[in-house]
């Protein structure tokens, strides 16, 4: 049984359930990080220097690295069947999970903890605009991929649309006002179909 070490409410512990759930895998999930803690205890860091969450084990073999994660279950557990298989479309859906880690998360981020990591009494409203067109921006970059696409990795579902579906769900549900971004919107209302995404994705913002 694959073991993994992370709360519910990470968006990078998200993704991983996400995609064990696309491949029907079973696993056994332990409260860790954020308000359970654990993650800065020495028998922890033994397996994940980062002390951050996820981290999976499966067998003898550990792992760290959210989108490292779902490529390796990918391509252990699922036949590579999440990814696509020409080397362009393999190669564009790995791009957008990289652009997620390296370039998107930084301009999302910050929006999250504003609004719904802020009690509302101590948000600010300025800061709050500043964070939301930066994240309108990075967003705009999807949209405009969305229009040539219906997937991020093709005609398909696939891994690429995991890291950034996770964070679809938190825009849609922040307290507020949106641009309008309708090919985002389209993909979204596709994301919400899967039932994996209901499970793990679509919870209470915390
Ligand atoms: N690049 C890492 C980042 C992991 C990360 O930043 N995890 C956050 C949660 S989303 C964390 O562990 N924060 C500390 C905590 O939860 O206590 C990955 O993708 O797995």
């Amino acid at each position: 049984m694959i073991k993994i070490w992370g709360r519910i409410d990470s968006s990078n512990v998200q993704k991983v359930l996400w995609c064990l759930g696309e491949l029907g895998l079973e696993f056994e999930r332990l409260d860790w990080g954020g308000k359970f803690g654990g993650n800065k205890n020495p028998e922890y860091l033994a397996i994940n220097p980062n002390g951050l969450v996820p981290t999976i084990k499966d067998g003898d073999f550990i792992l760290w690295e959210s989108n490292s994660i779902m490529r390796y279950l990918n391509a252990k557990y699922g036949n590579g069947k999440l990814l696509p298989t020409s080397p362009e479309g393999m190669a564009s859906a790995n791009r957008w999970m990289d652009w997620q880690l390296s370039v998107f998360n930084g301009n999302i981020v910050p929006l999250f903890f504003a609004t719904v990591r802020t009690p509302p009494e101590k948000r600010d409203p300025q800061a709050v605009q500043a964070a939301l067109e930066k994240a309108a921006k990075a967003w705009q970059t999807v949209e405009d991929h969305l229009a040539k696409e219906p997937y991020l990795g093709g005609e398909e579902f696939s891994l690429g649309d995991i890291p950034l579906g996770v964070w679809a769900y938190r825009w849609f549900n922040l307290p507020i006002q949106r641009p309008k971004l309708p090919n985002i919107e389209n993909w979204y209302e596709k994301l919400k179909q899967r039932k994996p995404y209901q499970t793990h994705i679509m919870i209470p913002l915390t």
